[in-house]
């Protein structure tokens, strides 16, 4: 029994994609002014109507709506629907001020699911597969969101939660899992376990769905080669809906956008003027099927860049590029701006494993940056190359990548705490004098 079919949605002509756009953008748009006080008012001081709202096209007179306006209507104040036709809610871990609650209807479940589904299915996953689901579960989107789409497709469901890696590893070799979804930092860790072990014969993994944080193309080469799989990005946000807005294909060559159900564009982020396909930019989203939370060009803070370049694999949805990281993520050290995603690429390609931490600091009114990487097991039985060897080709590295000096401290096997979710790459200590 197949339990879950490819939408013709994917695969349908650009023009066909963007008239259901513009026709749902139309209903959407009225939809929020007659039911949310908060757009009635945002559109009124924009001078904009629903009536001027015809299609995509005029999607630029809409305002833009932040992450502070959701803190600042916490928890009600952008309900589209009555409370009692609510049946879920997730939420931000809050680490960066008030959470942000999210809100959906059992037909925006469904949807995201759906999403969710698709990012399955363009992972080769069918209803044969046993996915094991290692994303947190509870408020963050991760778990639910895979958990929901793995249903649908008909895999095997393993609702494992992150963490316990030692009940993570007899599942997956008990159960014989197929499929993978969790942090890309998770998976890195769990496959180090796995070599370390010498379990990797005993796995049937084939595919990984990893996202929900950063990750360069050398550490989805490190995550493939530890766990014998191909590795998928997968994006999505809690207040979008979670995860599945966008996944990749098998071409891995950039996330396609769910675009039956979001409307993506680049803006410059100084200025809001929206940017041309192939400029990066700041990534905004208009939600045009959602009703209990509904956004309208909201802005991500991710930056990266869209394509419409066709897809061999047949889908017709604009694809995004890896963002880079939060605009909030990049880091100015000695006035040079430094993305972490920079950082591990240069250790990645030296070949040390995705275990590092930045640490940023100020004495007196310089900046200092410490970048501590841990050495392989394989780099610490190697006694032909110094530590000090070590440390300074990674200065080199550094130097050529950032166009500044940072200091490096390479340090023993498993000193660097492992991630189970999201991992926390960054200390910026200077935050403590703001
Ligand atoms: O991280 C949703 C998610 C769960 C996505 C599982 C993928 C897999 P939030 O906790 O609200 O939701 O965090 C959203 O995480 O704005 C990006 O900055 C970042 N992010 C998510 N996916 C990716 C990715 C989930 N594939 C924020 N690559 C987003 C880079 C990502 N960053």
């Amino acid at each position: 029994m197949k339990r879950y079919y490819q939408p013709e949605i994917e695969t349908m002509p650009v023009e066909q994609i963007q008239a259901l756009q513009s026709e749902r953008l139309v209903e959407q748009v009225k939809f929020v002014y007659e039911n949310v006080e908060f757009y009635r008012n945002r559109m009124d001081e924009a001078g904009v109507k629903p009536e001027d709202i015809h299609g995509i096209e005029d999607l630029h007179k809409l305002p833009f709506i932040t992450k502070d306006d959701l803190r600042d209507q916490y928890p009600y104040g952008l309900l589209g629907v009555p409370l009692k036709d609510c049946v879920r809610i997730q939420s931000t871990s809050g680490t960066t001020g008030r959470r942000v609650v999210a809100f959906y209807t059992q037909e925006d479940l469904d949807v995201w699911e759906e999403c969710c589904a698709r990012a399955i299915v363009a992972a080769g996953g069918t209803n044969e597969d046993v996915c094991h689901v290692c994303y947190g579960y509870g408020l963050f989107t991760g778990g639910p969101g895979l958990n929901g789409g793995s249903h649908k497709v008909g895999c095997l469901t393993l609702p494992m939660s992150s963490g316990n890696t030692e009940r993570q590893l007899q599942f997956m070799t008990d159960l014989g899992s197929t499929i993978i979804c969790c942090t890309p930092s998770y998976a890195a860790n769990l496959g180090e376990t796995i070599k370390e072990r010498g379990l990797k014969d005993q796995l049937k993994l084939k595919a990984g769905i990893f996202g929900a944080e950063p990750w360069t193309e050398e550490m989805r080469h490190n995550i493939e080669d530890l766990l014998g799989i191909k590795a998928y990005d997968i994006y999505g946000l809690t207040e979008i809906s979670g995860p599945g807005v966008s996944f990749e294909c098998e071409e891995q060559a950039g996330m396609h956008i769910q675009e039956d159900h979001f409307i993506p564009e680049i803006i410059n982020p100084d200025t809001g003027e929206v940017l041309p396909e192939g400029e990066i930019g700041e990534l905004v989203f208009t939600c045009i099927t959602k009703k209990a939370f509904p956004l309208i060009r909201y802005r991500t803070r991710d930056l990266c860049y869209l394509t419409r370049k066709p897809c061999s694999c047949g889908r017709t949805h604009i694809r995004m590029h890896k963002p880079m990281g939060r605009s909030d993520d990049m880091m100015v050290i000695k006035g040079v701006n430094v993305w972490p995603s920079q950082i591990e690429s240069v250790l990645l390609n030296q070949g040390y494993q995705a275990n590092y931490q930045i640490v940023v600091d100020r004495v007196g009114n310089n900046d200092t940056c410490e970048v501590q990487v841990e050495l392989t097991p394989e780099m610490a039985e190697d006694t032909s190359v110094t530590v000090a060897q070590r440390e300074s080709k990674v200065v080199k590295g550094l130097k050529s990548m950032l166009g500044i000096k940072v200091d490096v401290k390479v340090v023993e096997p498993k000193t660097i705490t492992r991630s189970e979710g999201k991992a926390v790459r960054v200390i910026d200590k200077r935050d403590l004098y703001k």
